[in-house]
Formats: C-alpha cells, sequence, structure tokens
C-alpha cells in the first residue's frame, strides 16, 4: 500500500527513515485535526448570540494542566529529536566489515570503483545484505549522490572527501541520481545500483577487467608524500619495513604489544608518536592534516597488498 505513495524501502536505512516518516506525518496530522475539530466546536459554541457561559476560565484549566501539557510536548520533542539524530548518526558510522567502493563524481558522469580496481561508469553492483561503505569525491564541482530507494543523499565536494554507507535489503536495480544542480546535464547525470546476490556479485567482480586498485594509489601516494624515502629498502634511515606488517603482531617501544590493524595502520600515520615500534627512533612525522581520508584508506589498502604479495611468494 505504502508503495503507491514512496519509492520502494531497498536499505535498512529507508525503512528507519521512513518509520520516521510515518510517525511525524501521523503526529502531525492528530495535532491539525485536534486543532481544528476545536476550532469548529467553538466557533459553533461561542457564535454571536449563543448563551454558551463567556467569564472566567473553567477551573480544569489550572496551572497544573498548563504545566502539565507543557511538559508533555517537551518531552515529546526531545524523544523525537533523540530519535532522528540516533538514526542519523548511524549513517556516520560504517560497521567495520563494510565493502568499500570509491566514487568520483564529475560533469556528468558517476565513476565507481571496487577495492580490487574494477571501475564502473555511471552503474555500481553491489551484494546484497553487506553493508557497503562509499568514499566519495568530486573532479569539478558539488554533485550529490541520491539513491531514492536507499533514502540516501550525500554531497560529493571536490578536494574532499565524504563518506556514508547503506546495506542493502532487496535485489533489483535502482535509480542513481545527482541531487545537487551541477552544470547544464545534472538532469542526465543518473546511474542506476544493481543489487545482487553476494555469489553473484562475487562471480561478477572477478569477470571485470582489472584495472588500478586502490593499492595502486595508495602506492602512487606513498612515493608522492615521501613515505617511501624512510620506508624503502634502499634507504639509509632506519624505519621499520612495512612489507608483511598488516595483521602480524607489533612489539611497541613502551612493552605494549598490538595488532597492525586498520586502525593500527591509521594511527601510526596519524599519530605516530603514540605507538612507537620497538627498536626505532621517534622521528617518523605526523600526517594528520596533510593525508585526507581517502589517501590514507589508499595508503593502508598498498600496505595490505604488501601483506597478500609476501604470502605469494614462494
Ligand atoms: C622520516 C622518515 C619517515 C617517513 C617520512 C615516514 N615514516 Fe613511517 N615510520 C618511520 C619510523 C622511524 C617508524 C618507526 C617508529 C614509529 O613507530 O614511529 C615508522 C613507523 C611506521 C609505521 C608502523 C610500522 C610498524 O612496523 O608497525 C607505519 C605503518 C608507517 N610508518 C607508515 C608510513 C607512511 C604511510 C608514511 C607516509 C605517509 C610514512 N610512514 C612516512 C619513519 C618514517
Ligand atoms: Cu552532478
Amino acid at each position: 500500500m505504502l508503495s503507491v505513495f514512496m519509492p520502494i524501502a531497498a536499505s535498512t536505512e529507508a525503512v528507519h527513515t521512513d518509520h520516521i516518516y510515518f510517525a511525524l506525518l501521523a503526529l502531525s496530522g492528530a495535532i491539525i485535526l485536534l486543532v481544528a475539530v476545536l476550532i469548529l466546536i467553538f466557533s459553533i459554541r461561542y457564535r454571536r448570540g449563543s448563551k454558551a457561559e463567556r467569564g472566567a476560565m473553567p477551573a480544569v484549566m489550572s496551572k497544573q494542566f498548563e504545566i502539565g501539557w507543557t511538559s508533555a510536548t517537551l518531552f515529546l520533542a526531545l524523544f523525537i529529536f533523540w530519535w532522528v539524530s540516533s538514526t542519523q548518526l548511524s549513517t556516520l558510522v560504517p560497521p567495520g566489515n563494510a565493502l568499500e567502493i570509491h566514487v568520483v563524481a564529475k560533469q556528468w558522469m558517476w565513476k565507481t570503483q571496487h577495492s580490487n580496481g574494477a571501475r564502473e561508469i555511471n552503474e555500481l553492483h553491489v551484494p546484497l545484505d553487506t553493508p557497503v561503505r562509499l568514499v566519495m569525491t568530486s573532479e569539478d564541482v558539488i554533485h550529490s549522490f541520491f539513491v531514492p530507494a536507499f533514502r540516501m543523499k550525500k554531497d560529493v565536494l571536490p578536494g574532499r572527501y565524504t563518506e556514508t554507507w547503506f546495506r542493502p535489503t532487496k535485489l533489483g536495480t535502482f535509480h542513481l541520481f545527482c541531487a545537487e544542480y551541477c552544470g547544464s546535464e545534472h538532469s542526465r547525470m543518473i546511474g542506476r545500483i544493481v543489487v545482487m546476490q553476494k555469489d553473484a556479485y562475487a562471480q561478477w567482480l572477478a569477470a571485470q577487467p582489472q584495472s588500478d586498485g586502490l593499492a595502486k594509489t595508495g602506492e602512487a601516494i606513498f612515493r608522492a608524500r615521501g613515505c617511501s624515502g624512510c620506508h624503502s629498502e634502499a634507504s639509509t634511515v632506519h624505519a621499520p619495513d612495512l612489507n608483511g606488517l598488516y595483521g602480524r603482531k607489533v612489539q611497541l617501544a613502551d612493552g605494549r604489544t598490538v595488532t597492525a590493524d586498520e586502525a593500527y595502520l591509521r594511527d601510526s600515520m596519524l599519530m605516530p608518536r603514540r605507538d612507537v615500534v620497538a627498536g626505532f627512533e621517534p622521528i617518523m612525522p605526523s600526517y594528520a592534516g596533510i593525508l585526507g581520508d581517502g589517501d590514507i584508506v589508499s595508503l593502508t589498502a598498498y600496505i595490505r597488498s604488501l601483506s597478500a604479495k609476501k604470502k605469494d611468494r614462494p
């Protein structure tokens, strides 16, 4: 029934958003109805010439009554605030196991890239029931990634990375629109999201021509930002070898042992003083404010790929 009025709801977020939407609609409807009915009753009861009582307020309209309904509405408003903001905030924090997809918008197309490097234009294939995290940026002007079936809209900005995520709950093909006016062909900046069964997605992904993946981008940043100056085998600086680092246990100078996961790699780049590796001087500069989120994602993929290569070696 609802699908007559609303686009199909094809993600967990869409269902939550619709609950809020219909609850607010029902609440506003009830208030409008109450006010309209009271207006009607009063305008009949107190019409000119009627004999209705027009003296002081009846005793039920006491101070307690005023305080009661004022605080009841206050708490209702606070509840709505809590409900909506907790739902909205959850879109900011993707689950840790989310599939990562890079999106680049430009006049006038969407370019998407999967973690193995497979690229698509104006299309995005994703597996069912899997959290998908989008890391997005623009090559020119502001665009906005809008998928009505997921109730998802996020601006895509030049020179900055924005992130969002969704968990598709229905198989099928869904519209992707640009929701920020971005030039003469804005209205034609349309794509589609194809939600597939997990195994069908795996097959589809394996069949795509490989191209430069995140790791490759990360490698370029690794050189451009001077990481390789210290961390390469040829370097004269005493810095740890990053080959095989990912997933390994690392002994730190202060005696702790940590596992080199994504968070550790990220902290190593942004706060190198916090986890100094045993046997090394804390000479690595902090890259906070220098590396964007997307750079860190690519560098992490690159460091991860160094582990993979190591394993492949005979
Ligand atoms: C000036 C030399 C220097 C530069 C430049 C440098 N590093 Fe480091 N890096 C070090 C040293 C020395 C350590 C070990 C001490 C520590 O943990 O701070 C280290 C530690 C690390 C670690 C933890 C290694 C482990 O075995 O646990 C990572 C990851 C890392 N660096 C990545 C990077 C990345 C990525 C860049 C570029 C964005 C970079 N480094 C730039 C010198 C450098
Ligand atoms: Cu656009």
